[in-house]
């Protein structure tokens, strides 16, 4: 029997087997038709113990034949594909090509996650970037608020200062009107409630505006100072350049005493045309409605004549004793004022000096903003004796005593108003 032959019968096998065993019998003819042929077969008996087994050998492989040890190595997912027998291999086929698509489109999702990842990281990056700039532009801001405040605090113990010397200069003495321009004393506009005068045309809040108006002749002028109702006369020069200047401090004849009190030289005393000091009140009330410049005009006996210019001037209230603010100097003298800048007022009956138990205003006998004690003072005792004290009116760093004439003044800072471009 050729090879080929046999392979046919042994495929056969299994089918003939079984129609062997049915027949029972040790022979076997079997008559197969086609179309052209007709073969005749003749199976001898076989051994029935091996063919079996060989079939069985050829059995796919199935639950029993997996080993346990391979069952537990396999991945839970794999587990149950096993389960099945070996008819279940194309199915298995089918769901394996199934399960690694699902890898792939997990390996897609995670690469897409790790790019959303990746944005949100930037975000988040991002946003702390922001966070730390809102936390700069916040600590700038409380800065910012914290100087407003300031200011702002400031602004209101000014508006107080203002309603406080109103409020309390409400009860001063009448002063008669009609009186010569000879005599007309100082006023305070410190008043609410019954001003010395109330003139409504004196519309001016300094000699400044007088000038504007084209009253350019040196003398007295009714001013009513912003933050007041009251008006006051004033002696302005309009002769010194640039005109307009209001005269705050006035001496040449020594007819006024200058060794005067507190109260005094917070009212103001003198005569508007002739010696006067316009009162610490007034120069808080005029120096506080805009700014101001300060010039001071020195003669000594000889008729030389300095002065003393100062772009910024400034007098705080009474709660704070009337501070001296100056700073800007220019002018013939040399600067003798500065050293007293920031200083207090005092007087002989209040020592707001720099001297420890010592009162500079007592022993030089006027009031001033003393230091400890002083380069100037021009509310010193005035003589023309020929061997003067050392308490006379005194501009260290010209003529340390005995000046003749003086004469402090002011008008809105041209410097200031030069530099912010609101007047001229
Ligand atoms: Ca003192």
């Amino acid at each position: 029997m050729k090879f080929s032959q046999l392979i046919f019968i042994t495929q056969l096998c299994v089918v003939l087997y079984m129609k062997v065993d049915r027949v029972s019998s040790l022979k076997s003819k079997k008559t197969i038709k086609t179309k052209r042929c007709r073969y005749v077969f003749v199976v001898k008996e076989m051994d029935t113990s091996s063919c079996p087994n060989e079939i069985t050998s050829q059995r796919p492989m199935d639950n029993e034949v997996i080993t346990e040890d391979f069952r537990n190595d396999m991945h839970p997912r794999i587990k149950p594909l096993f389960k099945g027998n070996s008819n279940d291999m194309e199915d298995l086929n089918t769901r394996l090509q199934s399960m690694e698509q699902e890898l792939d489109h997990e390996k897609q999702k995670n690469s897409n996650l790790n790019v959303t990842i990746s944005k949100q990281e930037m975000l988040l990056q991002n946003m702390y970037r922001f966070i730390n700039n809102m936390k700069i532009d916040q600590h700038k801001q409380k800065q910012k608020y914290n100087e407003l405040e300031k200011k702002f605090i400031g602004m209101e113990l000014d508006v107080a200062e203002v309603n406080n010397v109103l409020t309390k200069r409400g009860t001063l003495s009448e002063v008669s009107t009609g009186e010569t321009q000879k005599e007309i004393p100082v006023q305070s506009a410190a008043k609410t409630h019954s001003c010395a005068t109330s003139n409504p045309d004196a519309t001016f809040k300094d000699c400044q505006e007088v000038y504007e108006k084209g009253y350019k002749t040196s003398g007295i002028y009714h001013i009513t100072p912003l933050y007041s109702s009251c008006s006051i006369p004033v002696w302005c020069d309009m002769d010194t350049p640039p005109g307009g200047w209001l005269v705050i401090q006035k001496r040449f004849n020594g007819k006024v005493d200058f060794n005067l009190f507190w109260k005094e030289y917070r009212e103001g005393f003198g005569n508007i045309a002739s010696e006067y000091w316009i009162g610490l009140d007034n120069m808080f009330l005029l120096t506080n409605q805009g700014h101001y410049e300060l010039r001071i005009d020195l003669w000594d006996f000889e008729d030389n004549k300095v002065y003393a210019s100062y772009e910024s001037f400034k007098i705080d209230g009474e709660r704070d004793q009337y501070r001296l603010e100056v700073r800007g100097f220019k002018g013939s003298a040399r600067d003798s004022l500065i050293n007293h800048n920031n200083m207090k007022f005092s007087t002989v009956d209040k020592d707001n000096d720099n001297y420890h138990n010592y009162s500079c205003a007592r022993e030089w006998q006027c009031g001033w903003w003393f230091n400890a004690c002083y380069f100037t003072i021009l509310n010193g005792k005035y003589t023309n004796d020929s061997n003067p004290s050392d308490r006379t009116i005194s501009w260290n760093e010209w003529k340390p005593k005995q000046l003749a004439k003086t004469e402090m003044k002011i008008r809105p800072s041209r410097t200031y108003y030069k530099n912010h471009n609101s007047r001229g």
